[in-house]
């Protein structure tokens, strides 16, 4: 009996019958997935599909004939270490200052254009920009006449797997594409149900400058270049592994023939080492890499690569219904959604924190505005960070939606910025501490660029260090809060201590912001109303910080004599919040930015049930604003409709995003694809089940009528809980309550607030009949 199962394993890893084994299983792949009928075209970037594993990212076209995996390294930016700080910008801070006063805004325009914007090396007034590092081609001449039967490809998130298959002449082909984050790799897998018959050319490219090739019969095919208008150096190293048949190098190419299976391998580096450093070896980091895996099978590969995302990835169920449409093309359900697909709003909710897992993992860079994945040499706004919204909302979903340490590599460039950040605090502001303004890129630029009609904007860095205070709200780790993130913001706000400034042109003594902008809109003003909710935000996280630290009590006085006078919210003559000092606000403007909004969302100090007043106001300035948008700007409106606690306006702007501003493949289209309407959308679906932004933990605070139905496991509140909900009837069933590692908490549902005492790492569970 041994024996006999030895002899058939040999015969089948000889790959002598015709029935080969496959490894790969698309028809297992859950409801969980993006399906399609066709291929993506190739030069349609958006219908192909995204996997990554945080540091490398790849587009999967599934292209039958010829197959193409555009591939990124999160380090491959243009340009190279440089200090962007403009030496002796102080001296025109008070003069800006003075035009303003006097109301000569073109003027203050101007002479901060000329003496108070970074300085760049690049002939521009931009930073720089992130890069696509090249493509893996694969060619299957053999396909070139044959129309394939049953094709399908996937992404099924919940595998963090993509996947083509399709028959030729009776056999059937399949492909599998992955990113491993335990192997630091990308493996793409070619199968067939016929022994010895995968047949392949395999090659890479790249757009970049001195690219050149080398293969060795190993079935190694390396490509070295250097970043076009940059310094970054970077090496691809790809080995070929084949179960049978022949592996023959060619020039910048490997040949396949007759193969059972082939399993592709390939390390990507860069010779980044950090933002002031570049002389890295990529050659060096590939060898290791690959060196690791070498004596690991491609089972082994794949399962390590499910498990590690999945540990993530499952923390967090959403169930609001089935659907009949769950097998349909994705692009199809897309077109038609309505309130018939709930499934398509867990798929989409959980699209969001399948690409947060897949392009932000400790040790990458942070999530930039298409995340990990950009094909273009010169892309949109240089895929870089936009701070003044864009990566705050790529970070939206972390801590509530349960990943938590994916917010890790937002806080290692918040450590360099803080560096950056307190030259410029210097160099223009004559200040102590840090502060960065509306972009950041790999070199950590965080003086203003672009123009100061928009680039001039302070709160940058103090917007990213909610963040930091988040993490620690949800997280409870005070080693975290002490050595992490309290040196960074209590930096960030020394600084508004010495940049905050009386406003003079009245007797009422409030602190303002300036020389500002509320984002994008209105050019150049002293005390835009989103800045002084930043800013007073900063500050109380601060206070409160050195309160659990027992630390710096003269500062924590000084901050709470200043936040009090940091100028307010205003009304004003339409009902509307203010977005300035001024009551200027154009209730026809239909602007992406609703900035002023700030405290209603992220921000917590507009909240309809404890100031609701502001939170009227709030409605009214949405209403003006209408439902329209880009991508981020309606992803935005689900979180302000959602704290409104308005759950079917919140979903409206879900249906509106979905069906105005998503590409085939679910990215966001602001448009342009820009990631962060798929975070802020995953954010809001969160934010319509679960809040505790307000001192409770309020159970479905915003149920929208169209999900009456669901449950949803695994969300995260401040104070250290899990929280799992189950909804009937739009009533709540039942919640669970787990310490992790909170014990005491409010916890509202509808009118009524209960207290909450459990015992550490304990759990206690709620029914509605408790609320009543
Ligand atoms: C801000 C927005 C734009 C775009 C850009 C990256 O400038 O106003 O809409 O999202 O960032």
């Amino acid at each position: 009996m041994r024996i006999y199962a030895i002899i058939l394993s040999a015969v089948l890893l000889a790959g002598c019958n015709d029935a080969n084994r496959m490894i790969t299983d698309i028809t297992s792949a859950s409801d969980l997935s993006l399906r399609y009928n066709e291929p993506a075209d190739l030069a349609k970037w958006e219908q192909a599909v995204p996997i990554g594993n945080g540091r490398l990212g790849a587009m999967v076209f599934g292209g039958v004939e010829k197959e193409r995996i555009q591939f990124n390294c999160d380090t491959l930016f243009t340009g190279k270490p440089h200090d962007y700080a403009h030496k002796g910008a102080v001296e025109y801070l008070s003069p800006i200052r003075k035009l303003l006063y006097e109301g000569k805004q073109k003027e203050a325009h101007d002479l901060a254009n000329r003496e108070f914007m970074s300085v760049l090396d690049n002939g521009s007034n931009r930073q720089r920009a992130y890069q696509p590092f090249g493509d893996l081609i694969l060619t299957f001449p053999e396909f070139n006449d044959k129309t394939p039967a049953n094709y399908r490809r996937q992404l099924d998130i919940d595998s963090a797997v993509a996947s083509l298959e399709f028959d030729v002449d009776g056999t059937t082909f399949r492909r599998e594409v992955f990113a491993s984050y335990p192997d630091n790799v990308i493996v793409t897998r070619l199968e067939a149900s016929k022994g010895g018959a995968v047949n392949c050319v395999v090659s890479l490219t790249s757009p970049h400058a001195d690219i050149k090739f080398r293969t060795d019969p190993s079935g190694l095919l390396v490509m070295t270049g250097k970043v076009k208008a940059g310094v970054t150096r970077f090496e691809a190293r790809l080995q070929v592994r084949a179960r049978g048949g022949k592996v023959v190098p060619r020039d910048g190419a490997i040949e396949i023939a007759g193969a059972n299976a082939v399993t592709l391998i390939l390390a990507g580096d860069s010779s980044f080492v950090n933002y002031k450093d570049v002389s890295g070896d990529p050659a060096q980091k590939n060898l290791a890499t690959l060196k690791k895996v070498e004596h690991k099978s491609y089972k082994n590969i794949r399962t390590d690569h499910m498990q590690d995302h999945r540990a993530l990835f499952r923390r967090v169920s959403l169930d609001v219904g089935t659907s009949d449409k769950a097998s349909l093309p994705t692009s199809s359900r897309l077109k038609s959604f309505d309130e018939g697909d709930p499934q398509f709003v867990e798929l989409f909710f959980q699209y969001g924190r399948y690409l947060m897992i897949a392009c932000s993992r400790p040790g990458s860079q942070p999530a930039n505005l298409q995340g990990l994945w950009n094909e273009l040499m010169n892309p949109p706004w240089g895929s870089k960070y936009t701070c003044n919204i864009n990566t705050e909302m790529n970070y939206w979903p972390a801590e509530i939606t349960n990943l938590a340490e994916c917010h890790e590599p937002l806080f290692s460039a918040l450590e360099d910025l803080s560096v950056t950040g307190a030259n410029v605090a210097k160099e223009h502001y004559g200040a102590r501490g840090w502060v960065v303004h509306h972009n950041f890129d790999l070199w950590r630029g965080a003086a203003p660029i672009n123009n100061s009609n928009h680039g001039i904007w302070p709160t940058g860095g103090a917007w990213m260090c909610q963040h930091l205070w988040w993490h620690y709200e949800f997280g409870r780790d005070r080693d975290y809060l002490k050595n992490t993130a309290y040196p960074i913001m209590k930096s960030a706000a020394l600084f508004f201590v010495d940049f905050l400034i009386e406003d003079t042109r009245n007797d009422k003594g409030w602190l303002i912001s300036g020389p500002s902008n509320s984002p994008e809109n209105g050019g150049l003003v002293m005390g835009p109303t989103m800045d002084h909710q930043i800013i007073r935000n900063l500050f109380g996280n601060v206070i409160k910080a050195s309160l659990v630290l027992n630390v710096d009590q003269d500062l924590r006085k000084q901050l709470i004599d200043m936040r009090k006078r940091i100028a307010p919210n205003q009304i004003g003559k339409h009902g509307q919040l203010q977005e300035w000092l001024q009551d200027k606000d154009n209730p026809r403007s239909h602007h992406r930015h609703v900035s002023h909004l700030w405290g209603l969302h992220p921000g917590n100090e507009i909240h309809p049930l404890q100031t609701p007043e502001l939170a009227e106001a709030c409605k009214v300035t949405l209403a003006h604003r209408g439902d329209g948008g880009t991508g981020w700007s309606k992803a935005w409106k689900i979180n302000f409709w959602a704290r409104l606690l308005d759950g079917d306006h919140s979903f409206k702007m879900l249906a509106e995003a979905l069906k105005g501003n998503t590409f085939p493949n679910l990215f966001d289209a602001h448009p342009p694809f820009q990631i962060d309407g798929n975070f802020g959308a995953t954010s809001g679906v969160a934010e319509m089940l679960l809040q505790s932004h307000a001192g409770q933990i309020h159970l479905l605070p915003a149920l929208p009528s169209a999900l009456p139905n669901g449950t949803v496991k695994g969300l995260r509140t401040r104070g250290g809980f899990e929280v799992d909900i189950s909804w009937k009837d739009s009533e709540l069933v039942s919640a669970t309550i787990h310490s992790r590692p909170g014990t005491e908490y409010f916890v509202r549902y509808k009118e009524k607030t209960m207290y909450l005492n459990i015992k550490k790492e304990k759990k206690v569970k709620l029914t509605g009949k408790d609320f009543l």
